[in-house]
């Protein structure tokens, strides 16, 4: 009985080195294997008048977030009836996040400058 309790902590010991040393080596991994598997970008800039990307295609369940690095107000206006989604206008370094929880084609506008367009795709 005696030898068997000293092999299960023998055992459990380099059970523990060894979960240890993975631990490490997750950690030591983990920012180059997170760095290639983040999210896709979900970002909108908005810049010298234009929508960019112009086309954006996110997974359902995405939030979505345009950037207005013009120095102009702008706005994002989903172009539908009804309408899904309306900024109030950004200024320059403002942001506005909408949620795409339904897969869809969603086309919007400035309501500023109406020749500014883009689509949403979600999947
Ligand atoms: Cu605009």
């Amino acid at each position: 009985m005696a030898i068997l309790d000293y092999r299960r902590a023998r055992l459990a010991k380099t059970l523990s080195k060894t979960m240890a040393a993975l631990c490490l080596a997750t950690t030591l991994a983990a920012p180059p294997a997170f760095a290639a598997q983040a999210t896709p970008a979900t970002t909108v800039v908005i810049d010298n008048f234009s929508f960019s990307p112009a086309q954006l295609s996110v997974a359902a369940g995405s939030t979505v977030t345009w950037e207005n690095h013009d120095d102009m107000p702008h706005t994002i206006v989903n172009d539908a009836t009804p309408r899904e989604f309306k900024s109030a206008p950004l200024d320059s370094g403002e942001n506005f996040s909408q949620t795409f929880s339904k897969p869809g084609t969603y086309k919007y506008f400035c309501s500023i400058h109406p020749h500014m367009t883009g689509t949403i795709v979600v999947k």
